[in-house]
């Protein structure tokens, strides 16, 4: 029988990646899509017509409750959010409301409306914030460091809660940074790879950063979403960090975009305060070696791989977009 599976967050990066992989799989996708005044659909405008879409939101519990009712998926993958940690700070309540309650109010449609479904929680590395142990992994405390970090520790406890409370299939997949050329231009893999073409191109002459000693665990968005289907393929419900294991600085990542076209990055970075946070997660680096083990999970794109691919698919973009503007 085919299998339907519901996802939140459809239009933005992994959402666009995992409706690929359900689809490829056979699954019937029906995506939770939010109002716009013009609608977003970048990532997904390949498949979109593969796609059911049902008109909801995150903070508005009815409209969740009729979209697993009209779907009455197997699986549900929840991954909106206010996801971009810089603006939790400019909006506090709203990520709370909707990037912490928002996941209750997920699950409670599940709980009511189609209880055997099995539920992903997208949970986040930003939970151990301020790190108690290096690497991090399924037990290490959280810390987090930022409005977005804690609304996403409330997310990853109600999801626990539920699977105690109701005996409900729930997950929470801890992911480390994961990026892709569908990456919003605003997070710094994408910022950096954005700025390196159009500076390439002769379309802007500097970048403009914040911290570049903070560290990551970054990694490819494509790889990641397969980690958290496997999570909903087991006999029992459980947490997963997903990680590559390897940390690099922001630096480092400017470097690699700027030499892999030629040009040194210190010619055109300038440090901006208004970029610097006011608090930071200085160093993540996660060990995922149980989802390895438990779901047989391993990343394929590597960072310096994965940072070239966007660098190629801006330039190409913007290539595109210049050739149009002349016809
Ligand atoms: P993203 O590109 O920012 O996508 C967020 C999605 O949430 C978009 O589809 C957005 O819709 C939707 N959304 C926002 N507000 C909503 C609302 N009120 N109601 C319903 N939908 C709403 O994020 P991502 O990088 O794909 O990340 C997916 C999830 O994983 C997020 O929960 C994020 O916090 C979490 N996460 C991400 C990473 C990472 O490195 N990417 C790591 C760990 C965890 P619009 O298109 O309409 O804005
Ligand atoms: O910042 C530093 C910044 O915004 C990475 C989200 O997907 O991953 C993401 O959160 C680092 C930070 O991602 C700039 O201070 C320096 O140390 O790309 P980012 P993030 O905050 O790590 C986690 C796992 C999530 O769950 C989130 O949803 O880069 N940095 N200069 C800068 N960052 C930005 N954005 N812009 C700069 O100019």
């Amino acid at each position: 029988m085919t299998k339907r599976a519901l996802i939140t967050g459809i239009t933005g990066q992994d959402g666009s990646y995992l409706a690929e992989l359900l689809l490829n799989k056979g699954y019937k996708v029906y995506g939770l899509r939010r109002r716009t005044s013009t609608p977003i659909m970048e990532n997904i405008e390949h498949i979109k017509n593969e796609i059911e879409f049902i008109e909801g939101d995150l903070m508005d519990q009815g409209s969740l409750s009729h979209a697993v009712n009209v779907s009455q998926p197997d699986e549900v993958y929840n991954l909106a959010a206010q996801s971009f940690v810089g603006t939790s700070w400019d909006q506090p309540s709203l990520t709370g409301q909707l990037t912490g309650i928002g996941v209750t109010n997920m699950l409670e449609a599940v709980r009511l409306n189609k209880p055997d479904a099995k539920f992903y929680q997208a949970s986040s590395s930003e939970m151990f914030g301020k790190v108690v142990e290096t690497p991090q992994k399924e037990t290490t405390p959280f810390y987090p460091r930022s409005p977005y970090g804690v609304a996403k520790v409330y997310g990853h406890w109600i999801t626990v809660n539920y699977r105690e409370s109701y005996n409900m299939f729930a997950c929470s997949g801890i992911l480390f940074n994961h990026e892709s050329p569908r990456r919003g231009v605003e997070f710094v893999t994408r910022k950096v790879t954005d700025a390196v073409a159009k500076i390439k191109l002769g379309l802007q002459t500097e970048l403009r950063m914040g911290n570049l000693d903070a560290k990551r665990d970054w990694g490819f968005a494509g790889d990641y979403v397969k980690a958290m289907w496997l999570m909903l393929q087991q006999d029992k419900p459980d947490d997963f960090v997903i990680s590559t294991g390897e940390t690099h600085t922001v630096q480092e990542l400017v470097e690699i975009a700027f030499s892999y076209v030629g040009l040194n990055w210190q010619d055109y970075v300038v440090i901006d305060p208004k970029f610097v946070r006011p608090a930071e997660v200085d160093l993540l680096l996660g060990d995922c070696s149980k989802a390895k083990e438990k779901l047989g999970w391993k990343r394929e794109v590597g960072f310096e791989q994965m940072i070239r691919m966007m660098v190629d698919h801006d330039l190409e973009r913007l290539q595109k977009q210049a050739q149009a503007e002349l016809v």
